[in-house]
């Protein structure tokens, strides 16, 4: 118990989705048995749960990286994968959860308090799930996304119910040491103590912490001595024991003229905005050192006095332990006035954190200077986890992404933003994203296939077109899609758009060049949903619709 770590920072990362399958049922006479692949699992998440037993984050210092498990792979035969196992770090009740910079995303307080500090990665869903009257058989299945991944810190708060505070040497340490099993570092020069010491006592039935918090003197507030810094340690106690030193040799110090020191530099101490200040808490006055014979006289002395002031005094000596076992008591009473005054939730509260949540309906399109080129940039939550999504290596895949792409508004915007064919096309970020030369469903800027707007419902459509509208729409496609193949034709003959990896910008697998650097795409997915495709009957001759030329990967990172 003698290291005290009521700091730190913890990188967790959810468990990957498992990878969903595409696979095609088989049975004697029945060779074509529609799809079966199952999806893949969720990733576990990393949970934070308050465990009253736990008093310190020492467990996270020693080990700052915590990970949950991740889905199984969807099988055949409609096997959806497993489930990734959720990871549960027992934390201390009072922690608060911020990031980095300092913003805080949680405040831990009663027994069993939950909080999702980093979600799991969905499952893809296999070519079962995926399977629609618009595609029959689909010859490919969804990646399963990576898990979330971040950075916190964590900061024990309620680490005392009992804070002991007074002037260095005055023998705080000597009392954690002498009260509970805690055993730290006592010595007769002041500021001996550098971070506070936690230790348990057991009174009666109530069972509290005391900490001893870095000696204070005069001007502390100022930033002498170690300044003020440490009482954030104990700015949720249920009472201050105000330890004074009765046989101090120092001439000009007393112990009621120490209490005023003290008692004006806790004033100057502007705690958290919604807990009561700490110089009108609940205090009691510990007269120390009582075992010399100044220390007695001037114990008896000034016991009056500060009696008279409202304290409670008690007289004891750390050294000879005389007095503890009332102060113990003592203190006990306190707290436990305290807990039932504040009526902490009994009830665990629970804490979910869904950070993407706010901007995931919609996306954004920017224009883009990089390395003299012109990018077009989308971003936003769906746009971005269908990329992650997709198994690069099979068109049908890049196919319905485009369709998704497409339905979601993001050609519309792009149109709107100036993008032409074969503009370049960036997806996430330029670190791990995916460049796309974008070739739209409809050439020219003119009409736009598909429904308008960003509120458009991506499974289903929400406006149906009449048979007669919706076969001159296909024309039209099918028109702008050999004119803009075309296009690209003409300008990889001119050397324009001839990426390294890619031959022919439709059969080439490069299966990892133009997926984000998370490693989600293994290449497990693909390999699975490669060999089983083989008797289904989509993947020779795709659906018209289907378009999947639209999105067009010449190139991986940028
Ligand atoms: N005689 C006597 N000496 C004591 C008693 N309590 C503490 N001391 C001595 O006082 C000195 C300071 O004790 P600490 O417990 O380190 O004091 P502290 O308040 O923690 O001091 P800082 O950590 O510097 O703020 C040590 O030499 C202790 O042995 C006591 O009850 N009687
Ligand atoms: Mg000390």
């Amino acid at each position: 118990m003698s290291q005290f770590v009521d700091r730190v920072v913890l990188h967790v990362s959810g468990g990957d989705g498992g990878h969903g399958v595409a696979s095609v049922h088989r049975e004697k006479f029945k060779p074509l048995g529609g799809p079966d692949g199952g999806d893949g699992g969720s990733g576990g998440d990393v949970v934070l749960v308050v465990d009253a037993q736990v008093t310190t984050l020492l467990e996270f210092h020693r080990a700052p990286h915590r990970s949950a498990q991740k889905g199984g792979v969807g099988k055949g035969g409609h096997k959806d994968g497993a489930d990734g196992d959720d990871v549960e770090l027992r934390v201390p009740d009072g922690t608060v959860v911020s990031t980095p910079e300092g913003e805080v995303l949680a405040d831990m307080l009663g027994d069993g308090t939950r909080f999702v500090i980093a979600a799991g990665g969905r499952g893809g869903l296999g070519n079962a799930s995926l399977a629609s009257a618009r595609r029959i058989a689909p010859g490919f299945a969804l990646l399963g996304e990576p898990g979330e991944a971040r950075t916190v810190v964590l900061e024990l708060k309620t680490v005392a119910d009992v804070a002991l505070v007074g002037y260095p040497s005055a023998g705080k340490s000597s009392l954690v040491a002498a009260m509970s099993a805690a055993r730290p570092k006592i010595a007769d020069y002041p500021f001996t103590t550098l971070t506070p010491n936690l230790g348990v006592v057991e009174a009666g039935d109530v069972r509290f912490t005391i900490a001893d918090v870095p000696g204070l003197i005069e001007g502390a507030s100022e930033g002498r001595g170690l300044g003020l810094e440490f009482l954030r340690h104990v700015e949720r106690c249920s009472v201050i024991a105000h330890v004074l030193d009765t046989a101090t040799l120092e001439p000009d110090r007393d112990p009621v003229r120490d209490l005023d020191v003290i008692l004006g530099e806790l004033g100057r101490y502007e705690a958290d905005a919604d807990t009561v200040p700490l110089s009108e808490r609940p205090a009691i006055v510990v007269l120390n050192k009582v075992d010399t014979t100044d220390g007695r006289d001037m114990a008896e002395l000034v016991a009056p006095q500060l009696r008279e002031r409202g304290y409670e005094v008690f007289t004891v000596s750390a050294a000879s332990h005389e007095g503890l076992r009332e102060l113990g008591f003592g203190m006990a009473r306190y707290v436990a006035a305290d807990r039932a005054a504040r009526a902490r939730p009994t009830a665990p509260q629970r804490l979910v954190l869904r950070p993407t949540a706010s901007d995931d309906a919609g996306f954004r399109v920017t224009v883009e200077e990089h390395e003299g080129r012109t990018l077009y940039r989308v971003s936003g939550g769906r746009p971005e986890r269908w990329v992650r999504q997709t198994d690069f290596s099979n068109d049908e895949a890049i196919g319905y992404l485009a369709d998704r792409l497409a339905r979601a508004g993001v050609e519309d915007a792009l149109y709107r933003a100036g993008a032409l064919a074969g503009a370049e096309v960036v997806i996430g970020t330029l670190a791990d994203g995916v460049i796309f030369d974008w070739h739209p469903t409809v050439g020219g800027g003119g009409t736009v296939a598909g429904p308008r707007g960003s509120d458009v419902r991506l499974e289903g459509d929400a406006t149906r077109a009449s048979r007669s509208e919706r076969r001159l729409e296909h024309a039209r496609r099918m028109d702008a899609k050999t004119a803009a193949r075309q296009e690209l034709a003409s300008e990889r003959q001119a050397g324009r758009w001839v990426a390294p990896d890619v031959t022919d910008g439709t059969g080439a697998a490069d299966g990892s060049g133009a997926v984000d650097g998370t490693g989600a795409a293994d290449g497990t997915g693909a390999a699975d949903g490669a060999g089983a495709t083989d008797a289904a009957d989509g993947t020779g001759a795709p659906a018209p619709e289907q378009a999947g030329e639209q999105v067009d990967r010449t190139s991986g990172q940028g």
